[in-house]
């Protein structure tokens, strides 16, 4: 359909392969992320193969960033129908390592990111009377496995401020999160400790999936017609314990 999609995390993995998507199914995007020069070759890529999109460069962690995006995506697009809370960061650790500014950076982008952009797009979608939240989570959210005591606490909060969310939307705006299990992306580089860097970056290249089966699960839920809302998908490779 032709809805208007903004996407935050756009300029790689999951919200790139989000991004391609849609606007091949027809979605007007608004994009965003910290790196520019990757959303503008992205957005040159959409517009080549007939798509619409925009981009702006947008750090989650400002709360202005946020009201921004929905601000620009009403100005050029006329509304705002979907908000894909999909940036994320997981420099993971040992507790023990005390990388106490990483935990910083993934309590700010993981949990206070996706909080600005629901202050955000919230008023819109009460004032349309429609609208579709869809936030990336993780499977670490069921299951904490070791390095990642900080991420996972961050999905924790993340699942648990969507679902307050959906109790709140009445019958207005619909809610979706999104569990990935590991899933091919620059994701499994972030950490600063080598040896789990390099046992995450293992695990990847043996049982990963492409970030388009994501994708697939996020469009699943966005065209469902307005009085269906799935609210959780979980999407693992087979081989992920
Ligand atoms: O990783 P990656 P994924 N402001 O590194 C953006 C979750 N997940 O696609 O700003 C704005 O390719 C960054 O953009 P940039 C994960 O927790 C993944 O795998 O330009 N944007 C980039 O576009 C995350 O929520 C796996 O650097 C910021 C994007 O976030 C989501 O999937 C498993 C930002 C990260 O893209 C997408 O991650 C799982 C900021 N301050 C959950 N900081 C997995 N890959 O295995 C970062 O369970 N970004």
């Amino acid at each position: 359909a032709d809805k208007v999609v903004a996407i935050t995390g756009a300029s790689s993995g999951i919200g790139e392969a989000t991004a391609l998507l849609l606007a091949e199914r027809g979605a007007r995007l608004a994009l965003r992320a910290r790196r520019s020069e990757r959303l503008a070759d992205l957005v040159d890529r959409i517009e080549k193969a007939g798509g619409t999109a925009v981009h702006t460069r947008t750090d989650v962690t400002r709360r202005e960033d946020l009201h921004s995006l929905v601000a620009l995506a009403r100005e050029r697009f006329g509304r705002l129908d979907v908000l894909v809370g999909n940036a994320g960061a997981g420099p993971i650790s040992p507790l023990d390592d005390l990388r106490v500014d990483e935990w910083d950076e993934m309590v700010d982008v993981n949990i206070k990111g996706v909080l600005h952009g629901i202050a955000a797009a919230l008023p819109v979608f009460r004032e349309q009377r429609s609208g579709h939240f869809v936030t990336t989570s993780s499977t670490a959210a069921f299951r904490v496995v070791p390095s990642m005591a900080v991420y996972a606490g961050t999905k924790v909060a993340v699942r648990a401020i969507c679902e307050g969310l959906r109790q709140e939307a009445g019958a207005f705006f619909r809610v979706t999160t999104v569990f990935p299990g590991f899933v091919h992306t620059d994701f499994a580089e972030a950490s600063t400790n080598t040896a789990v860097r390099e046992r995450i970056a293992g695990m990847r290249d043996e049982i990963a999936i492409p970030p388009d089966a994501i994708a697939r699960a996020i469009a699943f839920a966005i065209e469902q017609p307005a009085e269906v809302d799935v609210n959780e998908i979980a999407v693992r490779p087979t081989a992920q314990d």
